[in-house]
């Protein structure tokens, strides 16, 4: 690669000893101390807390964190024994944090106190939690519509808070809920509730023993859910073909060392994970599976003509879906051209791929982020749920649909209605149980929050967690938006660019943390979260509060509600919170899905949540799984930006995950599996575009992404990597790259930004002097 001392190929698989001495390292950091270190070991076993890593199921609910590297990163995180306290704030004022990287932000350390934005001195300083809640609460007051206020969720809340929060911000009077979800796998919801009646995947863990055949398409397990890589590895040894659809090799989906597996990892070994590799081109999921789509049904025809059986279920056709002939007939129509030049993939590939599928009895797909991210995603998700129908693999045992979700409660909170268009049934409830009105207009979701606070629409700003100001597109779009606001108010755990890019007045409240003991007036308390294939369990800190300042996030929205609506509310707060318990009882209460709530999350490993797609009950309106055809695009962004610019070559841009991350949090500035140590403004790119550029590998870059709008959109500053990706395509990371996002570019139907296909043009570096500059010194250690 090259010559540059911070890449290096890394020819290790993934897992293996590198990953135990990852983790070794975050039970044993200065930083964590050796109850942080308990705490780690204590990780997803019954009686103790959820993993905030991710979303992916354990088996019983009894873990095999102590092997998750990643997952002993976001522990540690939480864990750490630095704090963010008033005597950080009192040095730096907040144009100065705002000089330090996402990374120096977050390894101050967990926050301790609640703190407001000061004008007069550009600092934070402390105020009480009383002083807070009276400050939002008189900026909500006088809003002339509640309309004008947007509640953002990041996927860590649990399902009580969540609840909680909704009622809060719904008898308050909007439906304001931006969340994460929107920039994430909400392609996947819309796609999947109109064809198969439920947004979420149908598998379970069970089903990945039984398949014969997983599908992986735009994921990164090996980083993002290494826990995944166990039931691979399991399913690979018994023979079960895995076919990986991904433009970048990733380490993970091709070889595992099992840190569990004593003998694999005494004798240096390792399995094989995909069986089959297809590096198609970004963006061309949907021409792919189309693509094989095609092979099935012309080898279906063969079969027919010959007089043999058909190769597709046709009863369950006649059983249970509509729509098959127009579909078939779209697919017969679609030319092998135009589905060769836009996967990427040729004939012989795609033939390959719809032969492997057609030995197949029980397939599972997977998709991740390279899937939802793409003005066409929603189709693309409906194209994959299409090939599933083909042979009537959803329903039954070892097969179905895994959309592999990324915060660890991230599928809850939407269950709990964290979603600006809630349909009317959960508000008649909702209102039904508690004596409101709730607003019916939808809501804003991520994209038009920001519109909104643009244009002054929106003013007061309040998250529950995340980092708005970075996981969004259009970094500088937003950070107008958030700027203009009146107020914004940011729950969280740990300081971040969010805190730094704020409303006229501004609050942070600190909040416990998963791994934390919530003790209330019943004593002390669980949360429960909804895992990536609608499991509910019990999740109980084990670690004392990072200070004794910090509220948990239920109390937060409790005490908030108090001192907005007051005696107003139809709702008993204070008893709400004192044992949470009351709120399960009332979730149970407006979900019927949740009855007997707190009994049965009670029983070791919690349960499942019903999932009607996954017995083939399809909540669709007509009572049928639909066959959706969708066009191969061909007048994306990038082609369009393709068809003006024909001097330049134009790129396709994917902004994914680094090993050291987690989303906005910046851990370190390795990523082990691709081999780029001690950088982040890393690009990887393929030699041959390297070199039809005139650069050579180890250049500086600057990237500037085109679209429509007449805004120029610029990163800089990347350090060209030589790396197995087609041609035209291009990798570097978020959220370094969200700049180049623009605001307006985002799915169809979903409404999630585009930051998988993004069109740039790639020039050489030049240093721009008026850049703000960013200082990543070691973080001081206070307390
Ligand atoms: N350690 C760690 N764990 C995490 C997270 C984290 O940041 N760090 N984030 C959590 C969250 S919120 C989420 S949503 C998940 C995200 O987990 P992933 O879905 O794995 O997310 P990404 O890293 O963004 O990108 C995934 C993959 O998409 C591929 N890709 C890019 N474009 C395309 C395309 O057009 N087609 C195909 N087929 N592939 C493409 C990239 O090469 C990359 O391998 O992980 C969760 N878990
Ligand atoms: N370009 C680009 N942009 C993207 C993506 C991409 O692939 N490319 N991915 C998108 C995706 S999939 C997602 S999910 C979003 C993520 O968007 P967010 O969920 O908004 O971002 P995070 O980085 O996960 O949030 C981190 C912050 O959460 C706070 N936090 C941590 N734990 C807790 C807790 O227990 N309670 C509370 N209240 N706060 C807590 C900490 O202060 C931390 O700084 O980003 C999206 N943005
Ligand atoms: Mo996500």
């Amino acid at each position: 690669m090259s010559s540059d001392p911070s890449i290096r190929d890394y020819d290790r698989p993934a897992g293996g000893w590198d990953a135990l001495k990852s983790v070794a390292r975050q039970l044993v950091r200065e930083d964590v101390g050796v109850e942080g270190a308990r705490t780690l070991l204590r990780t997803n076993q019954p009686d103790g807390f959820d993993c905030p890593g991710c979303a992916w199921p354990d088996r019983d609910h009894a873990s095999t964190f102590e092997f998750c590297e990643n997952g002993a990163k976001a522990v540690a995180a939480e864990a750490t024994r630095r704090r963010a306290g008033p005597d950080l704030f009192a040095r730096h004022s907040v144009s100065q944090l705002a000089e330090y990287s996402d990374h120096w932000l977050e390894s101050q350390g967990r926050l301790t106190t609640p703190m407001r934005y000061d004008a007069a001195s550009d600092h934070y300083v402390p105020v009480t939690w009383d002083e807070a809640f009276a400050l939002v609460a008189r900026h909500l007051r006088a809003l002339p519509s509640p309309d004008e206020a947007v509640f953002y969720t990041s996927g860590r809340t649990s399902n009580e808070a969540a609840f909680l929060y909704q009622l809060f911000v719904r008898e308050y009077g909007t439906n304001n809920f931006p969340d994460c979800s929107n920039m994430c796998h909400e392609s996947s919801g819309t796609a999947l509730k109109k064809q198969v009646g439920v947004g979420k995947g149908t598998v379970t863990l069970q089903d990945f023993e039984q398949a014969d055949c997983i599908l992986v398409f735009g994921q990164n397990p090996g980083t993002n859910h290494p826990r995944m890589l166990g039931e691979l590895r399991d399913a690979a040894r018994r023979g079960c073909r895995i076919a990986a659809f991904n433009p970048l090799r990733e380490r993970g989906l091709e070889r595992f060392a099992d840190p569990q597996d004593k003998l694999e990892m005494l004798r240096g070994g390792s399995t094989l994970i995909a069986s089959d590799y297809f590096q198609l081109k970004i963006g061309g999921d949907l021409a792919a599976v189309k693509g094989i789509i095609k092979h099935v049904l012309e080898r279906d025809a063969d079969a027919l003509a010959r007089g043999e059986a058909s190769l597709l279920d046709r009863d369950f056709f006649d059983a249970h879906t509509s729509g098959f002939e127009a579909f078939a007939a779209d697919v017969r129509a679609e030319s092998w051209d135009t589905i060769i030049a836009e996967s990427g993939l040729d004939e012989a590939q795609l033939r390959r791929a719809g032969d492997l599928y057609l030995q197949s009895e029980r397939v599972i797909a997977c998709w991740g982020m390279g899937i939802t991210q793409h003005r066409h995603s929603v189709a693309t998700i409906h194209m994959i749920a299409n090939l599933m129908l083909l042979r009537g693999h959803i329903g039954r045992p070892g097969a179905g649909l895994c959309p592999v979700r990324g915060h660890s409660n991230v599928q809850g909170d939407r269950t709990m209605m964290i979603w600006e268009r809630p349909p009317a049934a959960f508000l008649d409830r909702l209102g039904e149980v508690f004596g409101f009105e709730p607003p019916r207009a939808p809501g804003f979701d991520t994209v038009a929050a920001i519109e909104a606070m643009i244009d002054g629409r929106a003013k007061v700003f309040f998250a529950m967690g995340g980092n708005f100001a970075v996981a969004t597109p259009d970094s500088d779009a937003t950070a107008r938006g958030l700027r203009s606001c009146a107020l914004t108010v940011n729950v969280t755990t740990k300081l971040n660019r969010s805190h730094l890019v704020h409303g006229r007045e501004a609050l942070i409240l600190p909040c416990l943390g998963r791994t934390e003991i919530d003790v209330q007036a019943a004593g002390p308390q669980g949360v429960t979260v909804e895992d990536s294939m609608s499991m509910v369990h019990m999740s109980a800190g084990i670690h004392a509060p990072a200070s004794d300042t910090l509220l948990s996030e239920p109390a937060i929205v409790a005490r908030l509600a108090q001192a907005t609506l007051g005696a107003r509310s139809k709702v008993d707060w204070d008893w709400l919170v004192e044992d949470y318990d009351r709120i399960r009882d009332l979730i149970a209460r407006v979900f019927d899905d949740f009855h007997d709530f707190n009994a049965r999350v009670r029983v070791p490993g919690g349960f499942r949540l019903s999932n009607g797609a996954s017995v083939r009950r399809w909540d669709t309106g007509d009572g049928r799984a639909r066959f959706v055809p969708a066009a191969v695009p061909v007048d994306s962004p990038v082609h369009r930006a393709r068809a003006e610019r024909s001097a330049q070559p134009v790129f396709t841009l994917a902004t994914m995950r680094s090993h050291d991350q987690y989303n906005t949090t910046i851990y370190g500035l390795d990523d082990r599996y691709r081999g780029v140590f001690g950088e982040r403004r890393a690009l990887f790119a393929n030699a041959a575009d390297i070199a039809a550029l005139g650069l050579a590998p180890g250049d500086r870059v600057d990237l500037e992404s085109l679209s429509d709008d007449g805004v120029r959109r610029q990163a800089r500053g990347f350090l060209l990597v030589a790396y197995d990706i087609p041609r035209g395509c291009l990798a570097a990371y978020y959220p370094e790259t969200n700049p180049l996002v623009p605001l307006g570019s985002f799915a169809d139907e979903s409404r999630t930004p585009t930051s998988k296909s993004v069109p740039v043009i790639v020039v050489p570096h030049v240093a721009d002097a008026t850049a703000p500059r960013q200082r990543d010194i070691p973080a001081t250690v206070v307390g």
